[in-house]
């Protein structure tokens, strides 16, 4: 698929989404970009360190985490927006759940919208993702951010992360939404304990089966934390670089990651050996 916009085209190489979080409590950088000018120069650096896109978020989804009003997250997001579409030469996508706030990103220039919600949060998104003819990353979550983590259970969590991504499909293309145009995401951590990740991560080959190109966000999460220990998630560098190699490896085309430099270096040798695969 083409994402439009200055054009990123997905099915090659591995491609990197740099997360810039414009919040003052996301769970690994809250409050260092939430300054527009903090944000404009962490999404320089995350371009100049090989970031093919760039996913901007006003509202931080970590589990426990309240909402924010919709005036708060415009506030936030659209100067950043706003500065870095007139600026730099690669898509951005909007992580929103709010129709609101994806309108406004998409005319002051974003090219995608990452609803966590899969456009079931807001009746509103898959409209407005249409009209603009944006790109949409359609992510699988259990429940909203204050209690998704309260003992979600599965019986198979990949079939039942694959098919509540079908019926994603199926909403948005109800939406106006052209198929071509969607990207599908497991939503790692989003109402799943270390156990159901993990799973996701070995069995992530299974979502081909959508057809679609698969979206991967472990970067500095609780799993990687539990499994290597490390407590600080800023510091959990190895194993998020570790976990994108892996997903790219079991075909995600695209890896949402904080630390960019380090999964571009570590994405060549995973490209490398996927195309030697032939
Ligand atoms: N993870 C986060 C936020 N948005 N979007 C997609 N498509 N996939 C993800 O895995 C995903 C996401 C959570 O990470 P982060 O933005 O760093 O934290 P916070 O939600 O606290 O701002």
């Amino acid at each position: 698929m083409r994402i439009p916009g200055p054009e990123l085209e997905v099915g090659g190489r591995t491609l990197i989404l740099g997360v810039l979080n414009v919040t003052p409590d996301s769970f690994s950088d809250g409050g260092v970009f939430l300054d527009t000018a903090a944000a404009v120069a962490q999404a320089r650096r995350l371009v100049a360190e090989g970031a093919d896109a760039l996913d901007v978020g006003g509202e931080s989804t970590r589990p426990g985490s309240d909402p924010v009003s919709e005036a708060e997250e415009l506030r936030r997001v659209l100067p950043v927006v706003e500065a870095l579409a007139a600026e730099l030469r690669v898509p951005l996508s909007i992580d929103t759940t709010k129709a609101a706030v994806a309108r406004a990103a998409l005319r002051a220039g974003a090219r995608i919208v990452n609803d966590v919600s899969a456009l079931e949060a807001d009746p509103e998104m898959g409209r407005v993702a249409a009209d603009a003819g944006a790109a949409v990353i359609l992510m699988h979550r259990r429940g909203p951010s204050r209690t998704m983590q309260d003992d979600p259970r599965y019986a198979d969590v990949v079939a039942e992360v694959r098919d509540g991504l079908a019926a994603a499909l199926q909403r948005a293309e109800r939406a106006g939404v052209e198929r071509a145009r969607t990207l599908v995401d497991p939503g790692f951590g989003f109402g799943k304990t270390a156990a159901h990740n993990l799973s996701l991560l070995a069995r992530l080959g299974e979502l081909a089966a959508l057809g679609r190109p698969i979206v991967a966000g472990l970067s500095r999460k609780a799993t990687i934390g539990a499994l290597t220990g490390v407590t600080a998630p800023g510091a959990r560098l190895q194993g998020s670089v570790a976990a994108a190699c892996i997903a790219a490896l079991h075909g995600a085309a695209l890896v949402r990651v904080h630390d960019v430099a380090p999964t571009r270096e570590a994405l060549a040798v995973v490209d490398a050996v996927r195309a030697a695969r032939g």
